[in-house]
């Protein structure tokens, strides 16, 4: 069992807006498929949803920009391996090799490289093999006996289960994309195999990689090993007892940034020192600390907060196999995705600590009530100025863009999130704290923020919202107040910004 809370500041968390709570009184709704909706099973939707169309839909003709190269489609093709000069079906190579029992975790790795000829020399399968020498051998026996047939099948049944072709959510749409776990569940074997045709390595500099090469190959590093076991976990559960919900990945784009004009007050807050985004924000819009390129290092060396979120919910690491580079006003919502696993430590001690049972509700369209926005904060350089205008605009309008919610104005969960953009990508806590608060206020969210161990910061967050709150300050104040400590700083003054704010307004910096 968790320890008690014991460190925390404001609101109490209990009395925070919680989905499906605040939702009650709305009518269930069902799934629409339009152009800006993409819907890959049949409405109304049985359980487990059952793929739409019936029959594989052939793509060739369609604008390769705009939807996922498959591995199944006819127009991927490869050099035969064993007849040189010839040219076959990409799919047919994969089928064949997939279709053989792998006994080993070699065999696993010849099987892969015969589609992805051009590897055979690049590729080692370090961690892949390393993760083999040092499992006990009633794990390796699973695997190879159990686990790994029936992924092979899985990865196999693409054209029966992804029947239409997948959208790409491009730059500066909005766009939804709505699919069952076992089509995502497909899709991630065929990630693991890496069948994905030209899918190793960042593409056009827009979208991300997704085949699962390069969390394989080496050096070998322990980071590596510990997610390998979260996907070995992931596929073991879900080929033992298939999931039949459903997960939808919903791209916005915000192109009004007027809201910045309006003046709003303040709301509610609760922070704590203790608590995690993924472990105490059940109900709420919860924030993944994005990459601009969804997931980050996930499949990578990263390992920090998104990249471990999406270890331990694997249904998230799909978002990059149709999600290009986010661009400043974008933002993706993941709704759904299930957690599998628990881990313990961070970064380099992070491991896998066994199974997680998901106890969270469905909604009536058969997602998770677990709702994630990926919102990338910007990396900043020593020669970057954090506070200028320009700078503190694009944070804000990030921040707003994912809090905001244009299909409910009213009763909306409180935001989950912490520090921003403060960790790998070395913002300054005290402004990414008030830029959320801002953007969270005119989102009309209340806000839950964790600080990750840190007890002063906590402090300092609740005194400067209740400060804010009490004084009956508005954000347009406080945006002015950023504003005149930037010139403030520019004349060398090193004050911090919240001491700044109050003591600017005439008030004392005293304890709350
Ligand atoms: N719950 C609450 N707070 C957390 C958690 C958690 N589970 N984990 C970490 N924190 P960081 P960034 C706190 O560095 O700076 C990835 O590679 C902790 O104080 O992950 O926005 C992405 O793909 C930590 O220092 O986010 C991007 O490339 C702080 O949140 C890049 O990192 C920031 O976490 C984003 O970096």
């Amino acid at each position: 069992s968790k320890p008690a809370k014991t460190y925390w500041k404001g609101e109490p968390i209990k009395d925070l807006r919680y989905a499906p709570d605040c939702f009650k009184d709305e009518a269930p709704i069902e799934w629409r498929a339009s152009h800006e909706t993409k819907v890959m099973f049949e409405i109304p939707q049985s359980e487990p949803p059952t793929p739409y169309p019936r029959e594989y839909f052939e793509q060739s003709h369609l604008d390769k920009s705009n939807f996922v190269f498959m591995p199944c489609s006819p127009a991927s093709e490869i050099p035969c391996p064993q007849t040189p000069g010839k040219i076959v079906r990409r799919w047919k190579v994969i089928e064949s090799s997939l279709h053989q029992d792998l006994p080993g975790s070699f065999e696993l790795q010849d099987a892969i490289l015969s589609y992805n000829f051009h590897y055979r020399k690049k590729w080692d399968f370090e961690n892949f093999h390393s993760y083999f020498k040092k499992c006990s051998p009633n794990e390796r026996t699973d695997f190879f006996n159990t686990v790994l047939p029936k992924m092979q099948r899985l990865a196999l049944q693409l054209p029966s289960l992804c029947t239409q072709p997948l959208p790409m959510l491009k730059r500066n749409q909005n766009r939804k994309l709505v699919i069952s776990q076992q089509q995502a569940a497909c899709l991630l074997a065929n990630a693991f195999f890496c069948t994905f045709p030209g899918r190793n390595f960042r593409q056009r500099g827009v979208i991300p990689d997704i085949n699962f090469s390069s969390l394989f190959n080496g050096p070998s590093c322990s980071r590596k090993i510990e997610k390998l076991k979260c996907i070995f976990h992931y596929f073991k559960r879900i080929t033992e007892k298939m999931p039949t919900g459903v997960l939808s990945f919903n791209r916005r784009t915000l192109d009004n940034t007027l809201w910045l004009k309006d003046s709003v007050d303040f709301t509610k807050m609760h922070v704590s020192c203790d608590g995690t985004i993924e472990d105490d924000g059940r109900g709420m819009l919860q924030a993944d600390f994005a990459n601009k390129y969804v997931g980050g290092g996930v499949l990578g060396r990263g390992c920090v907060q998104e990249e471990i979120r999406f270890m331990i919910c694997p249904e998230m690491i799909l978002s990059r196999l149709f999600t290009e580079v986010l661009e400043d006003r974008d933002i993706l919502i993941m709704k759904g995705c299930e957690r599998f696993s628990n881990y313990a430590g961070y970064s380099d001690s992070f491991k896998w600590n066994g199974n997680h049972v998901d106890t969270t509700e469905r909604d009536c369209l058969g997602r998770l009530w677990t709702e994630v926005v990926a919102m990338d904060a910007v990396r900043v350089k020593r020669t970057d100025n954090q506070f200028a205008e320009h700078m503190v605009n694009r944070e804000l309008h990030k921040a707003f863009c994912a809090f905001v919610d244009p299909e409910h104005n009213d009763n909306l969960p409180a935001v989950c999130t912490g520090n921003w953009g403060c960790g790998a990508f070395g913002g300054d806590k005290h402004l990414k704290a008030l830029i959320q608060m801002i953007a969270a206020s005119h989102a009309k969210r209340e806000m839950c923020y964790f600080t990750f161990g840190d007890n002063s910061l906590c402090d300092e967050i609740a005194k400067i919202n209740y400060v804010l709150c009490s004084e009956g300050l508005s954000t347009v104040d406080v945006l002015n107040k950023i504003r005149e400590f930037r010139h403030q700083e520019l004349l060398g003054n090193k004050k911090s910004l919240f001491k700044f704010i109050v003591t600017e307004f005439g008030l004392g910096w005293k304890d709350v």
